[in-house]
C-alpha cells in the first residue's frame, strides 16, 4: 500500500523495544519528554497517582517502574500540554468538528472551560459554572425524575461516584447506567449466582501459587499489560497457561519485560501460552462443555479420582443435572460448536486435570455474546469441578476495563435498586429513595430513540460512541432536552447536541485537586477487589477545571431542595468526609475507610467465596448448566456468506480514545480501517489482501447498517469470523443484539455479510 499504511505480520514479542520507543513517542508528541517520566515514576505508587488506564491489580510493593507501555500512553494524553480552549470552539461549528477523526478530536489536547451550545452558530461559547449549573438545575427540575438518565464511565473516583449515586437518587431516579452494562455486566449476573459474589476471587498473590492458568477471550498484551510480569513470572515456574481465542494474540504468545534490563539486552524472551486453542467466536460454552465431558467421563471410568468429590459433595449443589448434561452432549456437537478438536479439548482437560490450583481469567471474548452470563458460568462449572475456587493459587478471573469500574458498583453506581442499601440511604440522609429499576445502557439508548428520556447526564465516556446501533442514536440524540457531558476531552458525543447542551471539563486523576482544606486525594478498586489511595501530582490543564466532586456538588445543589443532611460543600471542600459517609452507607466493605486507605496497599473487600462461604440461593456454590452450546444462537450462520464480526481494541486505543494508528502486535500500521480475514474465507469470498470492502449488516430484522472503505488483511482466524477495530464498527450493531440476562452487547459476535467494493489498487 502507498499510503502510508503498513500492514506486515508482527515477529517480535510483547513488551520489548517496540514498547519502550512507542512510550518515548506519546511523551514526546503530548509535549511532555521533560517532567513526563517522572509523573510516570509516580504511578501506581503509595504516594502517587491510580494509573487512569486498566482495572490491573497494583502490587502493594510496587516496582521501581509501576506502568506499562499502554498506562504511559493514557498519563502522557492526560498531562498533554495540548489546551483545547474556548478560541478553539469558536473557530470550529459542531458540524464541522464531526467531520475530525475521533483521535483528532481528543489529539487537540484539554478542555478548559465550561461551555454552553449555540444552536444560532452551532458552537460552544464560554458559560460560568454558576450559570451552567443554574440552566442544568432548572431543566432537570421541569421533568420527571426517570426522565433523565445518569451515566458514568468506569473511570470516576470512589468519592465522585459515590456523590453521583446520591445525586441521582436524591432527584428521584436509579437511571444509573454505567460503561460496565456494556462490559461485565455479564460477570455480575452469573457469578452471583453460581458462587454468591459478583466480582473474581483472586489476588496477586495467587499468581504465586497457582500452578495451570486458564485464558478466555482477555488479550493482556494490550489491555492489561501489567498482568504479563505475574504471567512471566509463571511461566519461568513451568505454569502452563491454556488459551482460548479466535485469534493469536502476540501478548498470549510471547513477552519480553522493558523494564528488565537483563532480558532487553539479551532478548531473552518468555513464552506465555503453552496450549493455544482457536475457538469459533462464541464457541467457548461447546469448549468449556467438551473439557467438563472429558473430565467426568474419566473419572466415570476410573471410578474417582479425577474430580474433587470431598469439595463438591461439601460445598456445590447441581452437580449430577450438570454431569449429565456433559454426558448426554456429542462430541459431534461439541467440535461443530467450538470449532476445536476433541483432541484438543482433552489435552486441556489432562492438563487441568493435572494441576493443584487453577486461574480462569476472561475478558470481554465471554462476556460480549448473547449468551455471555453462560460463557462466564460454564468457566465457573469447570473450575468448581476440581474445587478450584477458594483456596490459594486458584480462582475465577474477571479482568474488569476501566480503572474504578468495579469500584463503583461497589459503591452505588447501579440501575437495579436491591444491590444498593437503599433503607440505610434513606435514613442517612433523609428522604425516599426511588424503589423502581432503573434504566442500563441499552434500555437508556432504546429511551432516548423512542424519546421517554429527555436528558442525558454523563460523567466521563463517550456514550454515543460507546453504544450499539450508532445511527440511530445520533439521529435521536437531538430531540434530548438536555445532554451535559462532564470531560476531561472532545469526542464525538460531544458533538451530537441536544437542545439544551453543555460541555463541563473537569480534572482527571493525575491532577493536583486543591479544595479549601488542601489538596484531596481519591480513592479507586481495582480488579481483585483491592482498593487503593490515588493522589494527583501535576498541576492542573487550566484555572477554571473543576474536580468531579465539585462539579457533581454544584449540579446537585441547583437542581435538589435543600437538605441539611447532605453537606455537599463540606464534602467538596475534604474529601475524606465523603468517604466517612460512604462507610456510614457500606459499613461492611468501607468501615474505617480512611484509616484503612492509609494502609500500605489499601485494603481488599470482602469476597466471601474466597473463603468458602456461598452466598447463593442454595447457600452453595452452584453448577448451572447452559441452554445450548452456542453463545450467539440467533447469529443465521446458516444463511449464505453470513459472517461473525468480533469488535475488538487495538493496541493504541483506550476504548473511544484513539492514540494512533499503531496496532504493533497486529502488524497494521498507519490505519485503523482493516478487517481481519482468514485465507481460507478471502478464497471463498473471492477477496484479496488490501480490497477495499463494506461490511453490511446480516441481521435479518431489515435495518440497513454498513461500515465502508475498510481494507482486507489477511490473518489467522477460524473460518466464518472476521474481526475489525471498535468503536468504528459499532453503526453494525443491533440494539437488541446483546447478552440476554446482562444486556451487555454482543460485540464479539456481530452477523455481518462482507461486499467487495472494487479490486486492490
Ligand atoms: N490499552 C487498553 N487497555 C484497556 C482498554 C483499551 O481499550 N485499551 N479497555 C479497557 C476496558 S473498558 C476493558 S473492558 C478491557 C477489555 O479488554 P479485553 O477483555 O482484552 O477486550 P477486547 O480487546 O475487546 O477482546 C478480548 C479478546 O477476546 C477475544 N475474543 C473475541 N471473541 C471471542 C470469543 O468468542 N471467545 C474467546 N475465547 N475469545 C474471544 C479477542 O480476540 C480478544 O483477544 O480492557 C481495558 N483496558
Ligand atoms: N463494538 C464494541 N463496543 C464496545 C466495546 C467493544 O468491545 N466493542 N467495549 C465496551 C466497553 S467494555 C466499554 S467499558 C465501553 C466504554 O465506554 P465509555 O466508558 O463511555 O468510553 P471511553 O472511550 O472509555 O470514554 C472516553 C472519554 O472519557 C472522558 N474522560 C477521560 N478521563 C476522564 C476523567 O477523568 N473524567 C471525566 N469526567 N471524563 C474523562 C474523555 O472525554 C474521553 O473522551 O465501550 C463499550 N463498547
Ligand atoms: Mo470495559
Amino acid at each position: 500500500m502507498s499510503d502510508g499504511t503498513r500492514i506486515e505480520p508482527y515477529e517480535g514479542p510483547a513488551g520489548g523495544w517496540g514498547s519502550l520507543k512507542s512510550v518515548e513517542g506519546i511523551l514526546h508528541r503530548e509535549g511532555r519528554l521533560v517532567g513526563g517520566n517522572a509523573i510516570l515514576m509516580k504511578q501506581n505508587k503509595p504516594d502517587g497517582f491510580g494509573c487512569v488506564s486498566c482495572a490491573w491489580e497494583k502490587p502493594a510493593v510496587p516496582h521501581t517502574f509501576e506502568y506499562c507501555e499502554n498506562g504511559a500512553k493514557a498519563t502522557a494524553w492526560e498531562i498533554t500540554s495540548k489546551r483545547t480552549t474556548a478560541d478553539f470552539f469558536a473557530a470550529h461549528s459542531l458540524a464541522e468538528l464531526r467531520g475530525w477523526r475521533d483521535h483528532d478530536l481528543e489529539a487537540h489536547g484539554r478542555l478548559t472551560q465550561p461551555m454552553r451550545w449555540d444552536p444560532e452558530t452551532d458552537k460552544y461559547r464560554p458559560v460560568s459554572w454558576d450559570d451552567a449549573f443554574q440552566e442544568i438545575g432548572a431543566e432537570l427540575r421541569r421533568l420527571e425524575p426517570d426522565q433523565a438518565v445518569f451515566y458514568v464511565s468506569g473511570r470516576a473516583s470512589l468519592e465522585a461516584s459515590y456523590m453521583w449515586g446520591l445525586f441521582a437518587r436524591l432527584h428521584g431516579t436509579n437511571n444509573l447506567p454505567d460503561s460496565s452494562n456494556m462490559c461485565h455486566e455479564s460477570t455480575s449476573v452469573a457469578l452471583p449466582e453460581s458462587i454468591g459474589v459478583a466480582v473474581g476471587t483472586v489476588s496477586l498473590d495467587d499468581f504465586h501459587h497457582s500452578d495451570c492458568i486458564f485464558f478466555f477471550g482477555q488479550n493482556p498484551g494490550s489491555n492489561s499489560p501489567r498482568m504479563l510480569h505475574p504471567l512471566q513470572e509463571a511461566s519461568k515456574r513451568g505454569v502452563p497457561i491454556i488459551t482460548f481465542n479466535p485469534l493469536h494474540e502476540r501478548g498470549l504468545e510471547r513477552f519480553l519485560n522493558p523494564q528488565a534490563p537483563l532480558e532487553m539486552l539479551t532478548g531473552s524472551e518468555t513464552r506465555i501460552s503453552t496450549q493455544y486453542h482457536q475457538v469459533k467466536a462464541g464457541g467457548d460454552i461447546a469448549a468449556i462443555m467438551g473439557m467438563c465431558k472429558a473430565l467426568i467421563e474419566a473419572d466415570d471410568a476410573k471410578g474417582g479420582g479425577v474430580l474433587d468429590h470431598d469439595f463438591i459433595a461439601q460445598h456445590t449443589s447441581g452437580f449430577e443435572d450438570f454431569a449429565r448434561a456433559a454426558r448426554d452432549t456429542e462430541w459431534a456437537e461439541i467440535e461443530q460448536e467450538s470449532g476445536l478438536t476433541r483432541k484438543a479439548m482433552e489435552a486441556a482437560a489432562r492438563c487441568y486435570a493435572q494441576s493443584k490450583a487453577v486461574i480462569g481469567i476472561y475478558g470481554m471474548g465471554l462476556t460480549q455474546h448473547r449468551r455471555g452470563v453462560e460463557n462466564v458460568q460454564m468457566l465457573a462449572n469447570l473450575l468448581l469441578l476440581r474445587g478450584n475456587i477458594g483456596k490459594p493459587g486458584a480462582g475465577i478471573c474477571p479482568v474488569r476495563g476501566h480503572s474504578n469500574v468495579q469500584g463503583q458498583r461497589t459503591i452505588g453506581i447501579t440501575e437495579k435498586p436491591e444491590l444498593v442499601p437503599l433503607d440505610r440511604l434513606a435514613e442517612q440522609y433523609n428522604f425516599q429513595p426511588p424503589r423502581s429499576t432503573g434504566l442500563n445502557t441499552v434500555e437508556a439508548c432504546q429511551a432516548i430513540i423512542d424519546g421517554s428520556v429527555r436528558a442525558f447526564l454523563a460523567l466521563g465516556g463517550n456514550f454515543i460512541r460507546a453504544v450499539p446501533e450508532t445511527q440511530a442514536m445520533e439521529d435521536a440524540w437531538p430531540r434530548l432536552r438536555l445532554s451535559v457531558q462532564i470531560a476531561t476531552k472532545l469526542n464525538r458525543s460531544h458533538l451530537i447536541p441536544g437542545e439544551v447542551t453543555y460541555l463541563l471539563p473537569c480534572l482527571g486523576r493525575i491532577e493536583i485537586d486543591r479544595q479549601s482544606t488542601g489538596a484531596q486525594g481519591v480513592s479507586i478498586e481495582d480488579s481483585n477487589g483491592q482498593i487503593h489511595p490515588s493522589r494527583g501530582i501535576a498541576e492542573p490543564a487550566g484555572p477554571h477545571l473543576r474536580s468531579e466532586p465539585a462539579i457533581i456538588a454544584g449540579l446537585a445543589k441547583a437542581t435538589l431542595p435543600m437538605n441539611a443532611r447532605v453537606p455537599w460543600d463540606e464534602w467538596v471542600a475534604d474529601y475524606s468526609r465523603i468517604r466517612d459517609a460512604a462507610a456510614e452507607t457500606y459499613p461492611d466493605i468501607f468501615v474505617d475507610f480512611n484509616a484503612r486507605l492509609r494502609q500500605p496497599g489499601g485494603f481488599p473487600r470482602p469476597r466471601a467465596a474466597r473463603e468458602r462461604v456461598w452466598k447463593t440461593s442454595t447457600g452453595k456454590a452452584n453448577f448451572i448448566s447452559p441452554a445450548g452450546l452456542r453463545a450467539d444462537p440467533d447469529v443465521p450462520l446458516d444463511r449464505e456468506g453470513v459472517l461473525q464480526l468480533i469488535t475488538l481494541r487495538s493496541n493504541d486505543q483506550f476504548n473511544t480514545t484513539v492514540y494512533g494508528y499503531e496496532d504493533r502486535f497486529r502488524g497494521v500500521s498507519g490505519t485503523r480501517d482493516v478487517v481481519f480475514v482468514s485465507r481460507n474465507d478471502m478464497v471463498r469470498l473471492g477477496l484479496e489482501e488490501g480490497q477495499a470492502v463494506t461490511l453490511a449488516s446480516a441481521a435479518g430484522d431489515g435495518k440497513e447498517r454498513q461500515v465502508s472503505g475498510l481494507r482486507v488483511v489477511a490473518y489467522d482466524l477460524p473460518d466464518g469470523c472476521i474481526a475489525a477495530y471498535y468503536p468504528e464498527c459499532n453503526r453494525l450493531i443491533p440494539l437488541w443484539h446483546h447478552a440476554e440476562r446482562s444486556k451487555v452487547p454482543a460485540a464479539k459476535s456481530v452477523p455481518v455479510h462482507i461486499q467487495p467494493e472494487g479490486r486492490a489498487a
